[in-house]
């Protein structure tokens, strides 16, 4: 008897720069994946619920200090930690939505200026990891998300350090291997940004067939 192969779901995350509404249209992004009846998870980085996770937690807070190149693996280890059941979700079907990434992963330790801690070193722990069919990256002016509140009180919430972030995400973005991604205009009212979303994401869970099983970041 010829069993029907399960059409794989998508991975798909949403990066970008601080309060450029990653977490809001995430959430929006999930609520409506599930009313249209698809099955979907929604996870987010850092996952500060697992023991690695309570470490990078205290760190972001400024309760224990960590070096850079430490605090990096922990980043890098809190997604390994999840990679095999990421790719189970999407055997299964189900469409995984993911709420900051390896690339956040990369500019943020970079941005801090190490000397030894390039952004070439900071992605090699990353490589292996589930490689997204789609990247939307939300992207915004300082001026728009400086409009959004000012910053809270964890460690990398400052103006130097966001302009470095910014910079570092942007010469990313052009890199010839990072086709997958999609930049979205994120300073504009929250269900305009969504619409330029769901449309994509559409997009890439009907293909997902045609690009094939899930790939490996290189
Ligand atoms: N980090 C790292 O170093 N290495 C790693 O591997 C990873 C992360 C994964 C914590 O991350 C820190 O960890 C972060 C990077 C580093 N450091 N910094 N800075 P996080 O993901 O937990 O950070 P967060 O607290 O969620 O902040 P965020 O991601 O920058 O915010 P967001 O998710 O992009 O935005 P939001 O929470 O959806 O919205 C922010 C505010 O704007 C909120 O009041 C909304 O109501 C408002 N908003 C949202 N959209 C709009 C629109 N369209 N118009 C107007 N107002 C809006
Ligand atoms: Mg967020």
């Amino acid at each position: 008897m010829a069993h029907d192969k399960i059409k794989r779901g998508a991975l798909v995350v949403v990066e970008g720069l601080d309060r450029a509404g990653k977490s809001s249209q995430c959430e929006l992004l999930y609520r409506s994946l599930l009313d249209m009846n698809y099955k979907t998870e929604y996870i987010r980085f850092p996952d500060r619920s697992t023991p690695i996770g309570k470490q990078i937690d205290s760190y972001l807070r400024g309760q224990s200090q960590l070096g850079d190149h430490s605090i990096h693996l922990l980043f890098s280890a809190n997604r390994w930690e999840v990679a095999q059941s990421i790719q189970d979700d999407i055997a299964k079907g189900i469409t995984v939505i993911v709420d900051r990434y390896s690339y956040s992963g990369a500019v943020y330790s970079a941005a801090k200026g190490n000397p030894n801690l390039s952004l070439h070193w900071a992605w090699q722990p990353e490589v292996g990891l589930p490689r997204p069919d789609l990247c939307l990256f939300l992207s915004i002016s300082p001026e728009e998300a400086a409009k959004r509140g000012g910053y809270g009180v964890e460690r990398y919430e400052t103006d130097s350090m966001q302009k470095r972030v910014r910079d570092l995400f942007l010469s990313l973005l052009d890199l010839p291997h990072n086709d997958e991604i999609c930049v979205i205009d994120a300073g504009r009212p929250v269900d305009e940004v969504a619409q330029d979303i769901l449309e994509p994401v559409l997009e890439c869970m009907k293909n997902v067939d045609s690009i094939g099983s899930l790939k490996k970041l290189a």
